[in-house]
């Protein structure tokens, strides 16, 4: 089912007529209220009326995580904080956060993105939806929940952690769908075969997995044994949450919900805009946030885009699995390697399980990488000689993928963290050393 074959089928050509209207109207509405932003548009010389093609964007300012934390907490919000009746906060580890606002409309909107999400994922209104996203400041609990209300679900508000008694939920209730993170997913199913709990007692039909980086190992193992169809959902605090782009059933890519947030793709280091299908970093303009509608937000992240119709009969562009973060990108002795690409052929190695950790030291100048990677509990019994020839094996595997040479150590099952929330791979000790 698609949720609003209106606008997500709408033909593209009106669809950036509609674009180019609501951006006129956003730009308008940050110069005459956010003073920051008149401040930006006075310097690059643009005013609304400027604005007459989707080419135009190029000429507005960027927003970056830097200038939302110089004007913490309300300074980019384009009505009074009063107006608003919602806030989240994005999960930064260290410093402020960033506080995203929402008037009642903007919940209106995101409630109808995330019924295109849930959706796009094979969901109905008889579907029970599992919600496993932490509930808080973080986006992921109450974004699915209202998109699920407002589709009709029966949405089970369970929030992250206490594995046992979720799987005791979903199998009472009959939760057809889950949400959760994937590193939540593979808790999960963890926890399941520790339990002694048969997944077959449970009855999902499909999974609406997020908030982090995933690959495609990550998605058959799920799918494997959850038995579900797992569809890669994306969002971010600071356009709205979850429900800025999400898989469908074909699974070639994401759909950017572009007649709110729209999408571009920019060379990091010079800031130029990249043609359709060159890879760089996503970059995102609200045009229909009344609250907090952001201008050519740098997300950071790093994927490519395709505006080809795709087979599912919507129109929106589709954005490519996200592989990395230009801020999570190592730089091991020159070579950029991001977790991702790890993570890929970790998950093509039979012997070992899901669950990893990357730890970066430094000796004198030069950056070392160790991956850590639990074996499966029937090797662990194993002689050592035969650990040895899979570590060696990894090893070759991870060079030949990486071009560099890392070090690998395997670990005893159940040693790596799980994670209920977001999954932290990398633990960097280098300021330490
Ligand atoms: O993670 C919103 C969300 C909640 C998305 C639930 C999906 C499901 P933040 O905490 O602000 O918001 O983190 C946003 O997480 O810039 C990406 O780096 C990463 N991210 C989100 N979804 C994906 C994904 C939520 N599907 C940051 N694949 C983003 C890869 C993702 N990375």
């Amino acid at each position: 089912m698609i949720w609003d074959p209106f606008y997500e089928c709408m033909d593209p050509e009106e669809r950036a007529q509609l674009q180019v209207r609501r951006l006129r109207e956003t730009v308008a509405r940050v110069k005459a209220n956010v003073p920051w932003y008149r401040e930006r548009l006075r310097e690059k010389c643009i005013a609304p009326e400027d604005i007459t093609s989707l080419d135009d964007l190029r000429h507005l300012p960027f927003t970056t995580k830097v200038d939302l934390r110089d004007n913490y907490p309300f300074g980019l919000f384009a009505i009074p904080p009063e107006e608003c009746v919602r806030i989240h906060a994005s999960s930064g580890t260290t410093g402020k956060p960033v506080i995203a606002g929402y008037a009642r409309e903007d919940i209106g909107i995101w409630a109808e993105t995330i019924a295109r999400t849930i959706a796009c994922g094979g969901g109905t209104s008889h579907d029970v939806l599992h919600n496993a996203y932490g509930y808080g400041l973080f986006t992921g609990g109450l974004g699915l929940h209202y998109g699920g209300e407002l589709m009709g679900c029966l949405v089970v508000p369970v929030s992250g952690g206490n594995t046992e008694r979720q799987l005791m939920l979903m199998e009472d209730l009959g939760s057809s769908i889950l949400c959760c993170t994937p590193s939540y997913a593979l808790t999960i199913v963890d926890e399941a075969d520790e339990l002694g709990f048969d997944l077959s007692r449970i009855n999902l039909k499909s999974g609406l997995f997020g908030a982090e980086p995933w690959s495609e190992g990550a998605r058959e193992s799920i799918e494997e044994r959850l038995g579900l169809s797992a569809h890669d959902i994306y969002g971010l605090t600071e356009i709205i949450g979850p429900g800025v782009a999400a898989e469908c059933g074909a699974k070639a890519g994401l759909h950017v919900f572009d007649d709110h947030f729209i999408p571009e793709i920019i060379d990091p280091e010079t800031e130029e805009s990249l043609p359709p299908g060159e890879k760089g970093e996503l970059v995102f303009t609200c045009i229909s946030k009344r609250a907090f509608p952001v201008l050519r937000f740098r997300t950071r992240d790093i994927t490519k885009l395709d505006y080809e119709v795709c087979e599912c009969g919507r129109t929106q562009p589709r954005m490519e699995r996200i592989t990395g973060r230009t801020d999570d990108m190592l730089i091991i002795r020159g070579v950029n390697v991001f977790p991702s690409q790890i993570e890929e052929v970790l998950l093509k190695i039979e012997e070992v399980e899901p669950h990893y950790q990357l730890v970066l030291t430094r000796e004198g100048r030069l950056d070392n990488l160790e991956v850590q990677v639990e074996v499966s509990p029937a090797m662990f019994s194993d002689e050592v000689r035969k650990l040895e020839a899979i570590e060696e094996k990894i090893r070759e595997r991870l060079s030949s993928a990486l071009n560099i040479r890392v070090d690998v150590k395997l670990v005893e099952p159940k040693t790596i963290e799980r994670f209920a929330g977001k999954a932290k791979r990398v633990v960097d000790m280098r300021e330490e050393a």
